[in-house]
């Protein structure tokens, strides 16, 4: 198995988030991607390499360009209102909700951050832009891989991707890297591909893009949106639109879900994967599932994450799987290389 390591990771370095009216210390820090590096080095699971780089054109296929333009410079723009603003991230405040206008992108910076944003926990810093690009140059080689015969990549990297959507940042995320995986695959001889998303949070970046396509079937297991973020995405009811019409499938668990039940959800979602007849997979691959994470709900431990690599590994499909969160990180590491050591040595 290779893997794809983001070398550039912790440039994107956020210091604080607003939670609960006050700024608290990020939960999505640097150590997250090193303790996982460390414990598949300490493995020796397969290789570890650089990412090939992939055109701007790539990442157009998912993102919308005005989005990516404000990205790219946002960090110098932030700094141009202030030289001051270098010591302190950008953070958003004000959001065109509802009868405000999204069409016109305005010149004042704090409102471009809303219009191209969803909350307020996802620090933009100097080195964001650099770290999600080469982010997704790990997914999108991860995938390349796959179409030259590989049965299983994995792409190593943050920030993580799954609650970006076309056009906006949040949840700590600011590409779509499953999206650009997925999308690779189609645009290279994968006629139906699917996105597992087994990430803690509903990927209502990664749903929304495939919403209205039936070539990218996009199944999540989730803790319930009536409790946990994202909030405003993720229900049951949520099928697809048009021609994507029943190639969305979404599976939310109460908080305090244990692995028994979640197992079940894995099955179920598995299954509709098949049933969908695609040739190609891609996981959405967080770890705050885990019963130590100290931002989530769902109870599964550190074993039962090998047994998750072996099912995944039974769908029998090539499988590019892409980290996202997981925030208990003295665990992250032990706990995601297991899906991978349960993949291998299915
Ligand atoms: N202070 C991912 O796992 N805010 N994103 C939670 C905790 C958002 C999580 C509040 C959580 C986003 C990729
Ligand atoms: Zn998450």
């Amino acid at each position: 198995m290779i893997t794809f390591y983001n070398h550039l990771h912790a440039q994107h370095q956020g210091k604080l988030e607003m939670f609960r009216g006050e700024l608290v210390p990020c939960f999505e820090v640097p150590a997250r991607a090193d303790h996982v590096l460390a414990e598949l080095q300490r493995r020796q699971l397969g290789t570890v390499q650089a990412p090939h780089s992939f055109d701007d054109a790539v990442l157009a296929r998912i993102h919308s360009q005005r989005y990516l333009q404000f990205l790219q410079s946002a960090w110098a723009d932030w700094v141009a209102l202030d030289p001051a603003n270098a010591q302190r991230d950008a953070l958003p405040s004000v959001w065109p909700i509802r009868t405000l206008r999204s069409d016109i992108v305005p010149d004042n910076f704090a409102a471009r951050m809303g219009l191209f944003s969803c909350d307020a926990g996802s620090p933009l810093t100097s080195g964001t832009w650099v770290a999600a690009r080469m982010g997704a140059d790990c997914a999108l080689s991860a995938a390349q891989q796959l179409v030259q015969g590989a049965r299983v990549a994995f792409a190593l990297s943050r920030p993580p991707g799954h609650h970006a959507g076309a056009d906006f940042f949040g949840g700590y995320c600011f590409l779509n890297n499953a999206a650009l995986a997925a999308q690779y695959l189609r645009d290279n001889g994968c006629a139906r591909v699917a996105v597992l998303d087994i990430d803690y949070h509903h990927g209502n970046g990664t749903q929304a893009i495939f919403y209205d396509r039936s070539d990218v079937f996009f199944a999540s297991i989730h803790g319930d949106p009536r409790t946990e973020y994202p909030f405003y995405l993720g229900h049951a009811d949520e099928t697809g639109v048009g021609s994507g019409l029943g190639a969305n499938l979404n599976l939310p668990l109460p908080r305090g879900t244990g692995f028994e039940d979640w197992y079940a959800a894995l099955e179920h979602s598995l299954a509709g994967i098949a049933r969908h007849g695609v040739e190609a997979l891609v996981v959405s691959l967080g770890m705050d599932t885990f019963e130590g994470d100290p931002i989530s709900g769902f109870r599964l431990q550190t074993a039962d994450y090998l047994r998750v690599g072996e099912r995944l590994k039974a769908a029998g499909l090539p499988t590019v799987l892409v980290f996202e969160g997981g925030y208990a990180v003295a665990e992250v590491g032990v706990n995601a290389v297991n899906v991978l050591e349960g993949f291998i040595r299915a």
